[in-house]
């Protein structure tokens, strides 16, 4: 696309870790980004981007960008590198890869998350590397395993119902989330629904700024969900508001969890959530009783230790009340699940070793600090850590004493470990030991590069090719390059290309181009691709799936579980050890689980997204960090003066896993008993505390993980705040 002679147009697709993955536009002048803006004509984006992306062209110019690999020189962390050619690079990265593979692959963890979602800079090519390896899996839990969890047992995958039609619900009920933040494009939705006179309902522990501008907020304590959500099926049940049809033909377990319902009458929740009792009713009865009713429902619920559950349990009841006849009811907390992904041919899981039934083991994410402090030395020995699982996913078998495996080597991409992952001080130290070898792929210097042996400058979403799904709405979005690299900044899947010939690999899939990569992603034959061409997708940018946005595709029923149903009662859990039936399982860090704890660092501590960051990702693009201001940390008034603490205050907010630096705002928006963090801050741009190094949020957060699917607990975390001299 042209507009003028000296400038382009090109179509990308936004890479982050967002529900609305929108179509961009960007022009370019020479090999400069002039402008990013939304796609007018892809009806998700509808031509509106969210201030972060708006600013792409300052962080893809920005004079911070890796332009050439680097070699430490220095001592670890100590942030010395001198530059080499990439031939150098591959030749001496490849040659220790391939000594520690020598004496165990699984010495090798590859460890990559969100930082761009697409099928080819994701996890396609790299991969198919590590899986020909026989590296270690990884286990990605960080974010969203426990949702998922508690998803794939009621409904069978993350499907829901269709973003474009909140803005006809009459009752919306904002679950754990903040979509003012973290999805604008449902938010705008949400908008033209209050204009129509829905009511819009948040259930959030913190009066974010969505909360703001609901009609209700309802501040439960974090980690309560699952006790409101039983407590809500209770006064359903009780005062009969329920789509007993609905249920008959398209639920099963409604005994079963009739049952436990009657155990949490409203006053038993109110209790234990802190809401009002009467706050409990009257939400119960508007859900029986507004129609169409739907629940925006997103990962806040899902960071604690019942996080599964607590999804189970929300998820029973669009289901009891019917809420999936309209077009604009029922539930949505990620539309993955409707992409015909064909994860075997994209990542070619049969390249390892011993597929499918053997497979190296699995390396879970959260808990990398727990991985990394086994030591070499370890190798042999089988006493277990929790550091290590089976895979959730594949349901395959690891080797036996596998979780004794000492991490030789950390392969970084797509992620930063040391700012994102739980418990720092632990993570750091794992980071920090002479004996592991890193190499970290990255954009900017991180906090995780700074403890790199090798870090590779890798394009940007401007730089490469590529092909996106959803986890917001139902089309596929397209990334063509904009400009050429920056420096000598090389695409992921060329870097892992050239690392495979390096090493003297010899699978013809790991040298497939980025295009080939991408169509492997899907299979083509599927229903819901019927229409879209390869070419008519490269031309337009974009490509709804083939469903019908105007009808509830669950309205009938036919949900991917075993029996078609909404499984109300999964009884394959009793398997895994438990419960069936959901129930609300008390925080870890909660006085019914750890009283100790609970009076030693009575806050609760929560840390979700702040507005203008992305995770850590723009924490350094100046005009983002001034909005954003400084790492802060929000109290009611009542817990400040408790504590003899005044609003603008520095204060350190601790446990004993670590600390960290904030500025104290004091406002109701909190509620009684928790502290908020909004977040991710880089570790050295937060203050330190006597002198120390800066740290963030996950100085104090902790390795615990879910109950089901085995996640990251970020807002499962009790800590207490005293002023900072
Ligand atoms: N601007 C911006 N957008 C982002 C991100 C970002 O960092 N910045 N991150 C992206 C990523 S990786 C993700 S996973 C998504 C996350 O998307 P969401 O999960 O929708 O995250 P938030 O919008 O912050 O909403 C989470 C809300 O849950 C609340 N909460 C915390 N604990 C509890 C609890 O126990 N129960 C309930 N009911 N609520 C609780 C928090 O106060 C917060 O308001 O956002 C994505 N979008
Ligand atoms: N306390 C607390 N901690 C949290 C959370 C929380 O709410 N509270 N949220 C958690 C959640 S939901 C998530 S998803 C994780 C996010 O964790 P991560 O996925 O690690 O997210 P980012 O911090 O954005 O780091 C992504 C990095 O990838 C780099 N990157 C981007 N594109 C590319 C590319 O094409 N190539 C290469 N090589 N690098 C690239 C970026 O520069 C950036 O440094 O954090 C988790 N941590
Ligand atoms: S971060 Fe989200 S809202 Fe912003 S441009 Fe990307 S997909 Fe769109
Ligand atoms: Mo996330």
């Amino acid at each position: 696309m042209t507009t003028t002679e000296q400038e382009r147009t090109v179509r990308a697709a936004c890479p982050h870790d967002c529900p609305d993955t929108c179509a961009l536009r960007v022009t370019v002048s020479g090999n400069r980004v002039i402008r990013v803006e939304g796609d007018p004509d892809h009806p998700a984006t509808d031509g509106v981007l969210c201030t972060k992306v708006a600013r792409y062209a300052e962080r893809t110019h920005h004079p911070d960008r890796l332009t050439q690999p680097l070699r430490r020189v220095g001592p670890k962390g100590s942030g010395q590198f001198e530059p080499v050619s990439w031939a150098v690079a591959m030749a001496e990265i490849g040659q220790r890869l391939n000594q520690i593979a020598a004496r165990d692959p699984q010495r090798i963890v590859p460890y990559s998350y969100a930082g761009t979602m697409g099928f080819v800079q994701g996890d396609g090519l790299a991969q198919r590397f590590f899986h020909a390896l026989g590296a270690s899996r990884l286990d990605a839990t960080i974010c969203s395993a426990a949702g998922s969890n508690g998803l794939a047992s009621v409904h069978g995958k993350s499907i829901g119902m269709a973003v474009e039609q909140f803005e006809h619900s009459k009752l919306i009920l904002l679950w754990g989330t903040n979509p003012v933040t973290s999805s604008v494009h449902l938010w705008r939705r949400i908008q033209t629904a209050k204009r129509k006179g829905a009511v819009v309902v948040a259930i959030d522990p913190f009066e974010s700024d969505s909360a703001q501008k609901c009609d209700r907020w309802l501040a439960l304590r974090p980690g309560t969900d699952a006790a409101l959500a039983l407590a809500l099926i209770n006064v359903l049940i009780t005062e009969d508001l329920l789509d007993r049809d609905w249920i008959e033909q398209h639920t099963e377990g409604f005994e079963a969890l009739t049952e436990r319902a009657m155990q949490w009458p409203a006053a038993r929740a109110a209790e234990i959530c802190g809401v009002a009792e009467a706050d409990i009713v009257w939400l119960a009865r508007q859900w029986g009783s507004v129609r169409p009713a739907a629940i925006r429902v997103n990962y806040g619920v899902q960071r604690a230790r019942g996080g599964a559950d607590a999804v189970r349990a929300i998820a029973a009841l669009p289901a009891l009340a019917g809420a999936w006849r309209d077009a604009a009811g029922g539930m949505l907390l990620s539309s993955s699940g409707w992409f015909p992904v064909d994860v075997t041919g994209w990542q070619r899981p049969d390249l390892m070793p011993g597929w499918p039934d053997r497979l190296p083991r699995s390396v879970n994410m959260s808990a990398i600090g727990e991985a990394l402090a086994i030591p070499l030395e370890n190798a042999g020995a089988s006493t277990s850590v929790g550091s290590t699982s089976d895979s959730s996913t594949s349901g395959s078998s690891t080797s036996a004493g596998s979780a004794s495996i000492p991490v030789e080597a950390i392969v970084v991409w797509n992620a930063n470990p040391v700012a994102v992952a739980p418990d720092s001080e632990s993570v750091i130290r794992g980071f920090a030991r002479e004996d592991l070898f890193t190499v970290v792929l990255e954009h900017f210097q991180t906090d995780t590069a700074d403890w790199a042996d090798w870090v590779l400058p890798a394009t940007t979403q401007m730089e490469h090719f590529d092909l996106h799904k959803s986890y917001g709405h139902t089309s596929l979005v397209v990334n063509h390059p904009a400009i050429s690299p920056i420096g000598d900044a090389l695409p992921n899947s060329e870097i892992f290309r050239r690392l495979a010939r390096a090493m003297g690999l010899t699978e013809p899939a790991l040298f497939d181009d980025d295009q080939t990569v991408a169509r492997s992603a899907l299979d083509w034959s599927h229903p819901r691709l019927a229409g879209v061409t390869w070419e008519d997708l490269l031309e337009r940018g974009w490509a709804p799936l083939t469903m019908d946005p105007t009808v509830n595709p669950l309205a009938n029923g036919g949900f991917p579980t075993a029996s078609g149903r909404v499984q109300l009662v999964d009884s394959a859990l009793s398997v895994q050890g438990r419960d069936p039936v959901p129930d609300w399982q008390p925080p870890w860090e909660s006085a019914e689980v750890d009283p100790e704890r609970s009076a030693l660092y009575p806050l609760q501590l929560i840390s979700p997204p702040a507005r203008n960051f992305l995770n850590t990702t723009f924490v350094n693009v100046t005009s983002i960090r001034a909005r954003e201001g400084e790492p802060e940390c929000l109290l009611h008034p009542a817990d400040a003066t408790q504590r003899g603490l005044v609003e603008g205050a520095l204060v350190k907010v601790f446990n004993d896993r670590g600390a960290f630096a904030a500025r104290l705002r004091v406002t109701e928006r909190a509620r009684r008993g928790v502290a908020v963090a909004p977040s991710i801050w880089w570790h050295r741009d937060a203050p330190g505390i006597q002198g120390g190094p800066g740290r963030n949020v996950n100085a104090v957060t902790s390795q615990r993980l879910t109950e089901g699917g085995a996640g990251a607990t970020f807002y499962d975390c009790r800590v207490e705040v005293e002023a900072l001299a």
